[in-house]
């Protein structure tokens, strides 16, 4: 075999922090179970990474039915953080995503800054696991989750906390429901957070006027798919100018048109979510797509495209100040 071309890199391969991924796509938490739902689908491992749904110490039930409600362009979730607990993912689940042979990228969510702690411990010593993404955005939790995502210094205070006892790749996952997400941004970098991803749901809901009553049992849910994807481009965009840590883009993406919106907006990855819904396969396409683009844009590359958007003014923010 020719060395050469055997060492030559991927054309999709990006790195995110210190994470080489083999490309950019990866699954987004809670919308590919540990990989295990999607098997009947595709290799879960043609992921860059694969991320799971939030795991927290405890077991948790989650919220009443009904869980979802389809919307206009999009869905509302109200799952409530139903998961298996920490024990019982690091025996039974985590084995098997580390079979998927590609990057691993485990998502936690605690009631408070001890429980992320603990929980990123047992990781750090923990073979196969690349990196943690911290939720702290969950729009479900009655505790915990977003209150560490709303304000800088909670944010900067978890995110330190959990450095302090994680080598791994630490990403930080924000949520769109607050004023300003740059200062969150920010705040994670100062923590010391390796890449921040962001968005997580949008809070809404839905009703049905007849019988007077919310369609979701929780109430109130997590808006996301391509409702959300200006909305979600607008604030990837604002965070990748305004932060020197990677950001990983996500909010509705269905095609490779949108992947590339959000790699020239500035995310260095993104991931997919809603569309596992809709076309568990569409991954694929999505790769697909990319190898032609770097080669039709005669990029060396993906890469190369990332934060490529040209303006000429300043962006309008909420403080009007650019
Ligand atoms: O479980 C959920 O209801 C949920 C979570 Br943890 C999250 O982070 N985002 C979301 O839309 N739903």
């Amino acid at each position: 075999m020719d060395v050469s071309i055997e060492k030559r890199t991927s054309p999709l391969q990006v790195r995110v922090g210190p994470l080489l991924l083999k490309n950019p796509l990866i699954s987004a938490s809670g919308t590919f179970g540990y990989g295990e739902e999607m098997e009947g689908f595709l290799d879960p491992g043609v992921y860059g990474p694969i991320v799971g749904k939030s795991i927290s110490l405890e077991p948790r039930k989650g919220n009443p039915l009904p869980r979802i409600a389809e919307t206009p362009s999009g869905m509302l979730n109200s799952i409530g953080l139903q998961n298996p607990g920490f024990e019982k993912f690091m025996g039974e689940y985590l084995p098997r995503m580390r079979r998927y042979g590609t990057v691993l990228v485990v998502n936690l969510v605690g009631d408070s800054i001890d429980e992320y702690v603990e929980m990123a411990a047992r990781l750090d010593s923990t073979p196969g696991v690349d990196a943690i993404e911290l939720n702290i955005s969950c729009p479900n939790c009655p505790v915990g989750g977003m209150q560490f995502g709303v304000e800088p210094r909670a944010t900067e205070a978890l995110v330190r906390k959990v450095r302090a006892s994680f080598r791994g790749a630490i990403l930080a996952k924000l949520t769109p429901n607050v004023t300003d997400i740059v200062p969150i941004a920010l705040a994670a970098e100062a923590g010391g957070a390796d890449a921040v991803s962001l968005v997580n749901t949008y809070l809404g809901m839905s009703i049905d006027w007849r019988r007077r009553r919310p369609r979701l049992g929780g109430i109130t849910g997590g808006l996301s798919g391509p409702a959300i994807k200006p909305l979600a481009l607008r604030l990837v965009w604002l965070v990748a100018r305004a932060c020197r840590i990677p950001v990983v883009g996500m909010g509705g993406i269905l095609s490779s048109d949108d992947v590339l919106e959000f790699l020239v907006a500035g995310a260095t990855a993104v991931q997919i979510g809603t569309a596992h819904f809709v076309k568990p396969r569409a991954v694929l396409d999505m790769l697909g797509d990319l190898e032609r683009v770097v080669a039709d844009e005669r990029l060396g590359s993906i890469s190369e495209i990332v934060g490529t958007l040209r303006t000429e003014r300043k962006p309008i923010t909420v403080q009007g100040d650019g």
